[in-house]
């Protein structure tokens, strides 16, 4: 299994580098790689577990977070609603997005990242994500809210960009025109 030990930190040169796509169908090592990452989330939100092991909680993982440079995202979180999105994917891609944005009452966090990053992070409001699952089987999403939030941190770490690149440098709380805040 997984643990902290696994994943990398903020000034790898791993974070920074633009993931290669995963050939579909997915072999049996990356179908291996992607449920190891869905599991580590998983029981990282388990108290027990994450006890036990000394893991951080994550609501999402990137393949490049654990050095395997490659497109693989795994999410597990609920919305306002207590609807569950649980997702483990491949070569996922945004295919359109809302002009609104929306952005965290709280910041984010990341797993890659030791210390607290305050400030907002401006994120397109609504997405559609393309992706393929760990059956390799073509899916597209339509997300609003914290899963919409989720997904663009993740996809983000498959292009190497991290949550605190897009945070105003002036002012961390500036808070974009046409953005809803979601509360957290
Ligand atoms: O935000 C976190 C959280 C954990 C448990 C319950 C509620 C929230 C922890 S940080 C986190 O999960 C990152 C994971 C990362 F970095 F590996 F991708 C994902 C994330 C956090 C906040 C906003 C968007 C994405
Ligand atoms: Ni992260």
């Amino acid at each position: 299994m997984l643990t902290m030990d696994d994943i990398i930190r903020d000034g790898h040169p791993n974070l920074r580098k633009v993931a290669d796509d995963v050939q579909l169908p997915p072999s049996d090592e990356d179908k291996k790689i992607l449920a190891d990452m869905m599991e580590f989330v998983q029981n990282s939100q388990n108290p027990e577990i994450a006890a036990k092991y000394n893991l951080r909680p994550g609501i999402g993982l990137a393949a490049p977070q654990i050095n395997v440079t490659k497109k693989m995202i795994a999410i597990h979180v609920k919305d306002d609603k207590d609807k569950l999105y649980s997702h483990a994917l491949f070569n996922p891609k945004i295919i359109s997005h809302s002009v609104e944005k929306a952005y965290l009452s709280s910041g984010e966090g990341c797993l890659s990242v030791d210390e607290n990053i305050p400030g907002f992070v401006p994120r397109h409001a609504r997405i559609t994500v393309k992706a393929y699952d760990l059956e390799g089987k073509e899916i597209q999403l339509r997300l609003k809210g914290m899963p919409a939030i989720v997904f663009q941190h993740e996809i983000d770490h498959l292009h190497g960009i991290m949550f605190y690149d897009h945070i105003n440098k002036q002012d961390p709380y500036y808070r974009p025109e046409n953005a809803i805040e979601i509360i957290r």
